[in-house]
């Protein structure tokens, strides 16, 4: 069981690029005052990474100085984390771990509006059908706290929000072991 004493909980979204991340962070954001961490954004701001990895276009994380950075935040709780994939945060940090999830022609449409094409787009489209995501969180969180959302519509976008927000003004600390 979790020792933390965060009187806020800290939210994890995860999912294959394009699935709406870093939309239904922000609205979620917006909605609650938590803290929108966009793990992909501050790994660029603080050159939290060991060089470009030209085979999948990106950057190559260095893991170890992202669990630095975000360690006293986390701590704090009030975070809502947004990154295509979970494995290497500390399982203790988070109070709930979402995976959205995309149809996916919808999905291929997104990710080509944004300029994926050929192995990226390949690869991305094949981590949402094999459920890479998912698989990753039941291989890292404990399985009451794991949720699958689907994020086709925009009325999936409002109504995962409104869960999440509910979810999070619902939460009551734990108490100290
Ligand atoms: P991610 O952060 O997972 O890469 P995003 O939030 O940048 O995804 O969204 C990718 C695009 O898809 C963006 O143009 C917004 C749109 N989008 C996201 N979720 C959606 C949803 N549930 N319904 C319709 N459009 C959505």
């Amino acid at each position: 069981m979790s020792e933390n004493g965060r009187k806020r909980p800290n939210v994890l979204v995860t999912g294959t690029p394009g699935t709406g991340k870093t939309t239904t962070c922000s609205l979620l954001c917006d909605a609650t005052g938590f803290r929108h961490i966009n793990v992909g954004e501050l790994v660029k701001q603080k050159n939290l990474h060991d060089g470009w990895d030209a085979e999948f276009e990106c950057h190559i994380i260095n893991e170890d100085l992202v669990c630095d950075e975000l360690e006293d935040m986390m701590e704090e709780g009030g975070n809502v984390v947004d990154h295509h994939g979970c494995d290497f945060f500390p399982e203790r940090w988070f109070d709930r771990v979402v995976v959205l999830q995309t149809d996916n022609s919808i999905l291929y449409d997104r990710l080509t509006s944004r300029g994926y094409m050929d192995q990226k787009l390949k690869n991305n489209i094949e981590c949402e059908i094999f459920q890479t995501l998912l698989e990753e969180a039941h291989e890292s969180y404990a399985e009451d706290i794991i949720v699958a959302l689907k994020s086709d519509s925009v009325e999936d976008l409002s109504r995962n929000v409104s869960t999440l927000d509910e979810w999070i003004k619902n939460w009551v600390p734990r108490s100290r072991a």
